[in-house]
């Protein structure tokens, strides 16, 4: 079976934490109903969802992605970059404890989970503003003994690393090339978004469907012409937050042969 953790958009969305956008009004009852129908494409992806009650004092609660690390052998809990995001752990900490291992970066250390993009054995890790190299040193530590190597990435104009570039196919990459250097990844394609869509390259892979922002219609027929399954959600809320598609879900297998 598969997991996808989402949790409920927070009432205080509003004050979330912004770094690259300016702030405007975000409407809750139009997030949350944006929100359900992302969560309906998991269903129907078959993934059962399960959906972690709201954390009203945590604005950026629903951005589950960035508070763990899911690997087949280890949950990583991440230290989130900024300091208003790091109460998010206890909750997500809980609901990982019966799937997995778990495992904690400690501080100095920071790791924002958006920050980190697996390919196969390998995680590439942003050189972000909210993941430090104590961070990546703590990730290094835990992984290795499993098998993985940890690879900086350095990544410019942008929040996360799984902004600028994120996994289409196992073998295919969708990127910004304004944002981070296709050459960092060794062994995949690469395909560039639309120049007019920027903020395009953050998808969400499920059972082999793309997940893309509907706001972006040109990179959107950019990946069907390549054969892609791309499927549209409207995340228009979300996106005045920062918050992408990867950035709503904490997608793993439930039982995993080691
Ligand atoms: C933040 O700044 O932390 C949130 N407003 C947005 C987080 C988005 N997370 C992600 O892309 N993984």
């Amino acid at each position: 079976m598969v997991i996808a953790f989402t949790r409920e958009v927070s009432s205080s969305i509003g004050r979330c934490e912004l770094t690259h956008l300016e702030r405007q009004p975000i409407d809750l009852g139009k997030a949350r109903d944006q929100h359900r129908d992302y969560e309906r494409f998991l269903w129907d992806a078959g993934c059962t969802v399960r959906r972690l009650k709201e954390e009203a004092e945590m604005p950026d609660a629903v951005f589950v992605e960035d508070i763990a690390v899911v690997l087949d052998e280890v949950a990583i809990i991440t230290r989130p970059g900024t300091r208003s995001r790091r109460r998010e752990r206890l909750s997500i900490t809980q609901a990982l404890e019966p799937f997995r291992r778990l495992a904690r970066i400690r501080a100095p250390g920071t790791l924002d989970g958006g920050d980190v993009l697996r390919i196969g054995r390998t995680l590439y890790v942003g050189q972000s503003i909210r993941s430090n190299e104590e961070g990546r040193r703590q990730l290094r530590a835990v992984v290795s003994g499993y098998g993985y190597s940890v690879r900086r990435v350095a990544v410019v104009d942008c929040l996360h690393l799984k902004s600028a570039v994120t996994v289409v196919a196992e073998d295919n990459l969708l990127f910004n090339p304004g944002w981070v250097d296709a050459n960092a990844f060794q062994g995949v394609q690469a395909i560039a978004v639309d120049p007019e869509e920027p903020a395009a390259a953050n998808a969400l892979l499920v059972a082999g469907r793309v997940v893309l922002p509907a706001q972006h219609p040109r990179t959107i027929e950019r990946l069907s012409r390549s054969g892609f399954d791309v499927r549209p959600v409207d995340v228009s809320e979300l996106t005045k937050a920062e918050g992408g598609v990867t950035c709503c879900s904490l997608v793993f297998d439930e039982k995993v042969a080691i």
